[in-house]
């Protein structure tokens, strides 16, 4: 089937006819002999075959790769969307493994495109292994150094105290500088790459995550329809110590700029006695958010608020935290969203459904083995918002 696809046979005209038509007939045939209540041909396959010109026309919702949707839904609809995944060339094997975990579960059904980004140029070793991992286009970027680096205007001094602090502290990452540039990176630039600009909704991917289920929808497309800005799988308390003074500016920004605190805001998330910070903020490891609402007056005056103070140098302020506390400040409590049939795994901790989700999903992950209701997850209190 997939020889008969090939582009290069695609060029004689009739050769193609015939090859759609053989490829409608089997599909014909497969189905009637799986499918018990299957009888009529899909409106898909009938447009197919009514216009063979359809599979040419680049805005298409059906083009010839991703003519296989018909079988999980026949209107599907692709978003404005890409996949976006921060490593480095020592990262590779983990990077194939999560890519290779959200293709078959989810991607190869959709070809959304991917995008990797590094501060370094990746190899040509590193490339020849991502692209045989996915036939959707994979695009590879350089970060701009003023987009990762530590600014000139962050008193050196000062950053090497904190970081000699945290790692007499013990604190993951405590002496790290990389780390920081790239919490920084995730939290007010990664949305301003020019590989990104074309895209309005992203989902966050990291070397060596696993997803557990088949996902037989488009969360993209999920988003998009019930007007969500930002989602998660996991939820958890935040270390204190990597951002003592940050909840401190948070309030002074939102006295500051009390514009931009919606008025359905989620802000009995982050906080248990309306004023104290719980540490409650969404793993950020796996986001599919609005990129859109990052780019907005609100996030963007936000950010730029919070690095002015330095916090990402002097402290160690995550992107978690960051994105979090904007997501339930900024946008209405229902634009975030749970995707409990997610199963997701990112060392050390795992999201799996559970009952019908978990069965229908075929997830791989116990379901007795899930962070939800654990003593340090957060998901109780956002759930709570709605009830
Ligand atoms: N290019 C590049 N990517 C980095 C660097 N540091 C971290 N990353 C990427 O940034 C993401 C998060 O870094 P990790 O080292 O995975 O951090 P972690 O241990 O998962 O920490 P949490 O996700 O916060 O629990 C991953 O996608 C990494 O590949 C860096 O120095 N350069
Ligand atoms: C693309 O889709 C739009 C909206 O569905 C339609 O109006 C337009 O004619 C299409 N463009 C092409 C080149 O087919
Ligand atoms: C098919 O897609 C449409 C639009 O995205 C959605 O409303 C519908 O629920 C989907 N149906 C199935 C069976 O997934
Ligand atoms: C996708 O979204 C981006 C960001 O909002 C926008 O600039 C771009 O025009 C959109 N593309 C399409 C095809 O709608
Ligand atoms: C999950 O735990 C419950 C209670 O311990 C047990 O009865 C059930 O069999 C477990 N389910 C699976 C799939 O392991
Ligand atoms: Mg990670």
């Amino acid at each position: 089937m997939a020889a008969l696809l090939s582009p290069s046979l695609m060029t004689p005209a009739r050769r193609f006819v015939l090859a759609i038509l053989v490829i409608v007939l089997c599909l014909h045939f497969m189905l009637s002999l799986f499918l018990n209540d299957y009888h009529p041909i899909p409106p898909a396959i009938n447009s197919i075959t009514n216009s063979l010109s359809l599979v040419h026309e680049k805005n298409s919702t059906l083009d010839y790769h991703s003519s296989h949707n018909i079988f999980l839904n026949s209107t599907t609809t692709r978003a404005n969307a890409t996949f976006v995944l921060l490593c480095r060339n020592t990262d590779i094997n983990g990077v194939v493994s999560s890519i290779q975990s959200v293709e078959d579960r989810f991607n190869k059904n959709y070809n959304y495109p991917w995008v990797l980004l590094n501060e370094e140029p990746f190899t040509d070793e590193f490339k020849e292994r991502v692209n045989i991992m996915t036939r959707s286009p994979v695009s590879f970027g350089l970060i701009p150094k003023e987009h990762w680096f530590q600014p000139d205007w962050i008193d050196e001094g000062r950053a090497r105290a904190g970081r000699e602090k945290m790692m007499s502290q013990g604190i993951i990452y405590g002496g790290s500088v990389p780390y920081r540039n790239m919490c920084r990176f995730n939290s007010g630039f990664f949305f301003h790459h020019e590989l990104l600009q074309p895209y309005r909704y992203y989902w966050r991917v990291e070397p060596d995550v696993k997803f557990f289920c088949d996902i037989p929808y488009d969360p993209f497309t999920y988003m998009q329809e019930h007007d969500k800005i930002y989602s998660f799988t996991i939820a958890l308390v935040e270390w204190e110590a990597t951002i003592p003074t940050f909840w401190k500016t948070v309030k002074e920004f939102m006295k500051e700029y009390p514009q931009y605190v919606d008025s359905h805001n989620a802000k009995d998330f982050l906080t248990d006695n309306g004023d104290n910070y719980n540490l409650c903020h969404f793993w950020s490891n796996f986001e599919i958010a609005d990129m859109d609402f990052w780019r907005g007056e609100a996030y963007q005056t936000f950010f730029n608020y919070l690095d002015s103070k330095g916090g990402f140098y002097y402290e160690r302020w995550g992107d978690a935290p960051v994105h979090s506390i904007a997501a339930a400040l900024f946008a209405r409590r229902d634009q975030i969203h749970f995707f409990r049939d997610i199963g997701y795994r990112h060392e050390s901790l795992q999201h799996c459904p559970s009952g019908d989700i978990w069965k229908d999903g075929r997830c791989s992950c116990d379901p007795n083995d899930t962070f939800d209701y654990h003593i340090n997850s957060c998901l109780g209190r956002y759930e709570r918002l709605f009830t």
